[in-house]
């Protein structure tokens, strides 16, 4: 197999598509560089002292894991210095991060998820980075909390690590999108899936069950009748998967298709679902969209909607493109 790595695919990119500047590719390579010592630090678990929970929580209320707070500051001090970036915000962080004025600052705006699926951190199930990026609108002076309020459709960048049996990054700049596996030996991000597409149809959903009690009526229906099964409405039978880490659920759904959600429910209508709009749906939508799929709230287009605040809450339906517009229909019904 002739390899290719990470720089190689980003300068051929630029080459082919003029998508990849040479600020941004050094931003993406950065990125991918702070996702191997995360890879590192994760794969060393009870050896490297770094399981367990860290004595705080962070601005969701949520208590945090050391890795957590490790993979955050791994990414904020890997991106500090190059003078591509003229902030970062992050699901750990309550406010946003300005580059300190003792580097020099870039045009782009960096945002992750440091390290998805907490829950999953101390059980040795698959955990990931996601990330996206946005360009600092024109003009801007002191970068603040409203250059970041920007609807997904504009992300010039954005990817996701899994942390798992394998390393793999998987990233898209608008032109499709590819995934790197980690060569652990050489320490080098070998492209290993091109232009990979989501199957339209499928016969495999993903969502926690457990809060079926609260689902609302759209969302009930459409799970009851593929749990109907063969002699049911859809008139087949479905398979169900869980991982819990957003970052391997979706990885699977890239690889062989699924539907994947976390709808909101009956609880705090003020919260619409768990997982946040700017650092976990919208690149996850961007990356589901590039290989062919779709990316909804129930009403709407994910990468349409425009951003009120940093750490807003959105109800996810992403993967297989004929199932989410079955699902989203079911809402207008
Ligand atoms: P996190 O960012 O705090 O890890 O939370 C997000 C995760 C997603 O990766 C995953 O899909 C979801 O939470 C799992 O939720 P649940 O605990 O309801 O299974
Ligand atoms: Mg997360």
């Amino acid at each position: 197999m002739k390899r290719i790595s990470l720089t190689q695919h980003l300068v051929e990119e630029q080459r082919l598509h003029n998508s990849i500047p040479a600020e941004l590719r050094l931003l993406i390579e950065v990125v991918a560089r702070a996702c191997k010592t995360i890879s590192h630090a994760v794969g060393k678990g009870a050896l490297g002292e770094v399981l367990g929970s860290a004595e705080s929580e962070n601005v969701q209320g949520e208590v945090q894991k050391k890795l957590d707070i490790l993979s955050n500051e791994m990414l904020l001090e890997a991106n500090e210095w190059g003078g591509h970036l003229a902030a970062m915000a992050s699901e750990e962080m309550e406010t946003i991060h300005p580059i300190p004025n003792r580097y020099p600052k870039g045009e782009y705006l960096l945002l992750f998820d440091p390290l998805d699926g907490s829950s999953n951190i101390d059980v040795n199930v698959s955990i990931g980075t996601i990330f996206s990026v946005l360009k600092a609108p024109e003009g801007m002076g002191e970068p603040t909390e409203e250059a970041f309020l920007q609807p997904g459709a504009k992300q010039v960048a954005a990817g996701y690590a899994v942390y798992g049996p394998q390393t793999v990054l998987v990233l898209t700049t608008g032109a499709g999108v590819n995934c790197f596996t980690l060569d652990r030996e050489m320490g080098s991000w070998v492209l290993t899936h091109r232009d990979m597409k989501i199957p339209a149809e499928t016969k495999e959903f993903a969502i926690n069950a457990s809060n079926s009690r609260h689902w609302h009526p759209p969302v009930k229906r459409y799970i009851d009748e593929m749990l109907a099964g063969e002699t049911g409405p859809r008139g087949k039978n479905f398979n169900m998967r869980w991982i819990a880490s957003m970052v391997a659920d979706v990885h699977r759904i890239l690889n062989r298709g699924g539907v994947f959600m976390y709808p909101a429910d009956a609880r705090e209508p003020e919260k619409p679902g768990k997982l946040r709009l700017m650092y976990e749906a919208n690149p996850m939508a961007f990356i589901v969209e590039q290989a062919g799929g779709a990316a909804t709230n129930g009403r709407q287009r994910i990468l349409d909607i425009q951003p009120k605040k940093l750490h807003e809450r959105v109800a996810v339906f992403l993967g297989s493109r004929s199932e989410v517009e079955r699902v989203t229909s079911y809402h207008f019904e």
